[in-house]
């Protein structure tokens, strides 16, 4: 069993809804995991209105029983309370013909031959991320029986970036930390980044920046080296590029590495009887060769500031061709908090992917067997 899943639904349609399939059978699974990780994803400072008006919630319809998954597809439905100021609208209300640069406006319309621009932006909008975040909840409950946490905080908002990095107190606090407004790590930098968030509110603009994740407990040997299409780096690159309003992912050390040379670059490797091969530095993110390597699994990503703007670019009318300001309606000014746990959950879909292919297993039962006599072969 291989997880994998398709989403469906507007912004301000009906709800979003989403089939997993190739969920493990016997894993403890409620509403309120789910709900607590949509909730996580709505906070933040800097977010829209639009967050006054939702309190995401799941509705489990199927492959759960009883608190347990049974191995059958797990399909979720997250309503959209915003579709009750919107299910009356008439074409012409909702009409938008001016793109936003920036945004899927411009190539999706020319590319679908859509007239609206709202027929792109309903479903271009980040607002489907909630459904890849309950789709996250799930693989993320499925990889706890198996110990595998993920972490995650920001690092930078418009340039303001966080110098601290202390993950052994971020794990002690991590539930703290996440009723933070900004997620970062360093007190100080969060007041400048508040502060360049009102900033930009006052000037109409919009803020992106830099968010770091780490996945703990990764067992060595996920991905192979063997074909490009089976590097466990490449696909998660991949899935966090596919996060809206993405440009960038780096793993380990990343960019910083065209700056050092070989000596400083690499992670030696030593062994203990206690620990088996492990590496004291993680210069690597966990990953060497497509594969992870014990080590943590950490990346960075950069979001940009969120294209829709209070006052806004210049643009073309898709209907006059002539040149125009862009359409503006509600939005963030930074959802840089709030993409932190988006990508924590994209990246745990992503992770599990890796696990069943290495570890296969309909249970967790049969998993966890798999992966535990895989440990005693690699000391
Ligand atoms: C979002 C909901 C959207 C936006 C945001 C993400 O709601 P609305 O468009 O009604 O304000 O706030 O989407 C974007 C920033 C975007 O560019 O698409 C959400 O639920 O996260």
């Amino acid at each position: 069993m291989i997880i994998r899943y398709l989403t469906a639904g507007e912004s301000h349609g009906y709800a979003l809804n989403v089939i997993i399939d190739g969920v493990p059978s016997n894993v403890k699974l409620q509403k309120k995991d789910i709900d607590t990780e949509l909730q996580r994803r709505q906070a933040g400072y800097g977010r829209g209105t639009r967050m006054l008006i939702e309190t995401d919630e799941v509705t489990v319809v199927s492959g759960v029983r009883n608190g347990m998954t049974t191995g059958s597809p797990v399909s979720l439905l997250i309503r959209n309370r915003d579709w009750e100021n919107w299910k009356n609208k008439s074409y012409k209300e909702t009409l938008e013909t001016k793109p936003r640069p920036g945004h899927a406006d411009l190539a999706g319309a020319l590319k679908f031959d859509l007239k609206n621009i709202r027929d792109v932006l309903e479903r271009s909008s980040a607002r489907e991320t909630a459904a890849r975040t309950a789709v996250g909840a799930v693989a993320k409950k499925v990889l706890r029986e198996l110990d595998i946490g993920f972490y995650s905080s920001v690092i930078n908002i418009g340039g303001i970036s966080s110098p601290v990095k202390d993950y052994k107190q971020l794990k002690k606090n991590y539930d703290n930390f996440n009723r933070t407004e900004l997620r970062c790590m360093d007190k100080e930098a969060s007041v400048k980044m508040k502060k360049r968030i009102d900033q930009a509110v006052t000037n109409k603009d919009s803020l992106g920046g830099v968010i770091e994740v780490l996945v703990e407990n990764v067992p060595l040997g996920l991905g192979s080296f063997t074909q490009y299409d089976q590097k466990l780096d490449a696909a998660l690159a991949a899935a966090i590029m596919s996060i809206q309003a993405f440009k960038g992912v780096e793993i380990g050390d990343g960019f910083s590495l065209a700056d050092r040379t070989g000596r400083t670059a690499h992670d030696e490797i030593f062994y203990s009887k206690e620990k088996g091969f492990f590496h004291k530095t993680n210069h690597s993110g966990g990953i060497e060769g497509g594969m992870s390597n014990g080590e943590d699994i950490i990346f960075r990503a950069v979001m940009k500031p969120i294209p829709t703007l209070m006052q806004p670019l210049k643009t073309v009318d898709l209907a006059t061709k002539k040149a125009e300001a862009a359409f503006k309606e509600r939005s963030d000014v930074c959802a840089v908090p709030s993409a932190s746990i988006i990508a924590e959950n994209v990246a745990a879909v992503e992770i599990l992917k890796f696990v069943q292919l290495k570890f296969g297993g309909d249970s967790i039962r049969e998993l966890r067997l798999n992966l535990q006599n895989y440990l005693k072969t690699i000391r």
